[in-house]
């Protein structure tokens, strides 16, 4: 059979790379590539970007907010109708089992679209009646305009949630768009180019290059004079490198970055509960979402069997073939991530932690053998300031510290150059609020973790991210206001 090839979605219709480039799109449950993908690079993203303005300056705009959002609302009812085969996609692309892929993943991209088409047909202006000297007075009103080109730039983990989480908004707010998925995962962003078509989107408004970061599309996407703003979510460190490509043109920027989050457990929280909810936020994805904990705090009292049914817990996931409904746990994205993880797991024996499960590759069947796979881990006993406790590992980890005390668990949480999100277990109301309030990061759960409401704003403080976005906060970054001073 030939190889699958994955092409761009340039200007409505799908193209390969000028240069005839392309690079493997490896399945990390089998370690097999199962498609090429054209490799994009400044000549595509020229190409994208002139098509998203043709359309921002011709068909998009002339159609009314109305149309526009109809438009939206047919793209969400396009990935419900093609529900399996974006299932599907994404679990190739990630290893992704399908039991988190089909109840997180695929319904969110299709509620990203519905929610936002949505919310932008409530959106509202403001205006103020000024007093003048001689009494007549002006009137303020204040519009709001989309920006022309926005450049999304988006990672392997949540592949077709995080990038239609900044789609969907930035077109709800009349914008042309101009994707750069990640390399490891571009099989839905594709996809999604179909449903744009079938759903009677013109041509240029959603454009998808694929390709790589530094020196490559990514890069050429940041740095385009035609490109307004840049929303991207990745790593820290390629945060850094984005703010300073796009300062030159004083771009735009938000940003959702890395994360070390704590969970804090306190010994009035529902036992089961807590213990529950946080194999959950640290073994999620293969540990894979900017929002997992991967250190985690437990009052003293409670704190050894904690630890215990944590274990128990972690022991208990189904490790495997991603395709089969009773797999729990899939591989990490790649070999290259696999091999990090693992120096992670070395790095923590080394500053003498104590391994309490995993630590190693699991055994699996003979079919992924050569998959990403690893054990989900729990440590105790690192100090506090080593590099393990202080950088993501992004994987299915924690490390588990006791505390004798509100303020020291509020110490110990906040110990961190990251800022994204935090879990609070507790049954006692006024602890939650106190802690809450307290801790340094952009989000709080108590008593859960992950549970989203899209008009919320979401992103994090620290090194964790710029801006907000969520509800009216996304339709605030992908639109300009306009103060418009009519004296009468
Ligand atoms: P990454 O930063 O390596 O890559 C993300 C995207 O940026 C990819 O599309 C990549 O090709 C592109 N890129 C890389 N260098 C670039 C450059 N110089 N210019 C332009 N584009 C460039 O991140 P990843 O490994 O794909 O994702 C995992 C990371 O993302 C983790 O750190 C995780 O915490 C973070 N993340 C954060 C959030 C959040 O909401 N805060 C959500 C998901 C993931
Ligand atoms: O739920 C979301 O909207 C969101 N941005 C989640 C991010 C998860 C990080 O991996």
């Amino acid at each position: 059979m030939p190889m699958k090839k994955i092409q761009h979605f340039i200007d409505g219709e799908f193209v390969a790379s000028e240069s005839g480039d392309s690079f493997s799109n490896i399945n990390p449950a089998t370690g097999r590539e199962f498609a090429r993908v054209a490799e994009g690079s400044e000549i595509e993203i020229d190409r994208a970007v002139e098509a998203a303005r043709r359309a921002f300056d011709g068909p998009w705009s002339a159609m009314t907010l109305g149309e526009r959002l109809d438009a939206l609302q047919r793209v969400a009812h396009g990935i419900r109708a093609r529900f399996d085969e974006f299932l599907k996609a994404e679990m190739r692309d990630t290893g992704k089992p399908r039991s988190f892929a089909s109840k997180v993943d695929i319904p969110r991209g299709a509620a990203n679209f519905e929610f936002f088409a949505n919310l932008a047909r409530t959106v509202h202006g403001s205006s103020f009646q000024t007093e003048t000297a001689d009494g007549r007075g002006a009137v303020n009103y204040v519009t709001r305009q989309p920006l022309g080109v926005v450049g999304v730039i988006s990672p392997w983990n949540l592949p077709l949630l995080l990038l239609t989480w900044k789609v969907a908004p930035a077109l709800a707010a009349g914008n042309c768009v101009v994707v750069k998925p990640s390399e490891e995962t571009p099989s839905t962003a594709t996809l999604l180019g179909e449903v744009f078509k079938d759903a009677g989107v013109p041509a240029g408004v959603y454009n998808v290059v694929h390709g790589f970061g530094p020196e490559a599309a990514g890069e050429a996407l940041t740095k385009h004079p035609d490109v307004s703003a840049i929303t991207f979510t990745g790593e820290t460190r390629t945060g850094s490198a984005i703010m300073k490509a796009c300062a030159p043109q004083i771009k735009n920027i938000s940003f959702e970055l890395g994360g070390k989050n704590a969970a804090i457990v306190f010994a009035d929280a529902d036992f089961d509960a807590a213990v529950s909810g946080t194999a959950r936020s640290s073994f999620s994805n293969t540990g894979q979402v900017c929002l997992c904990s991967e250190r985690v705090y437990v009052e003293r009292p409670i704190y050894e069997r904690f630890v215990e049914a944590m274990a128990k817990r972690a022991e208990a996931l189904t490790i495997g073939d991603p395709f089969e409904d009773a797999t729990q746990m899939g591989p990490l994205i790649s070999a290259d991530h696999q091999r990090k993880v693992l120096s992670a797991f070395k790095a923590a024996v080394a500053e003498g932690a104590e391994v309490v499960t995993g630590g190693s590759i699991p055994e699996v069947d003979k079919e992924f053998a050569e998959g990403s796979f690893v054990e989900p881990t729990i440590w105790t006993g690192l100090d506090e300031d080593v590099a393990v406790m202080q950088s993501e590992v992004f994987g299915p980890i924690c490390h588990i510290t006791p505390f004798d005390t509100e303020e020291e668990a509020i110490a110990l949480a906040n110990n961190s150059r990251f800022g994204l999100c935090a879990a609070v277990w507790t049954n006692h109301v006024q602890r939650a609020h106190r802690v809450a309030h307290q801790m340094e990061t952009g989000l709080v759960w108590v008593n859960t973790w992950f549970l989203r409401d899209l008009r919320t704003p979401f992103g994090g403080v620290k090194l964790s991210g710029i801006g907000r976005e969520g509800g009216r906060h996304s339709l605030d970054f992908y639109s300009e206001t306009k103060t418009i001073c009519i004296k009468l």
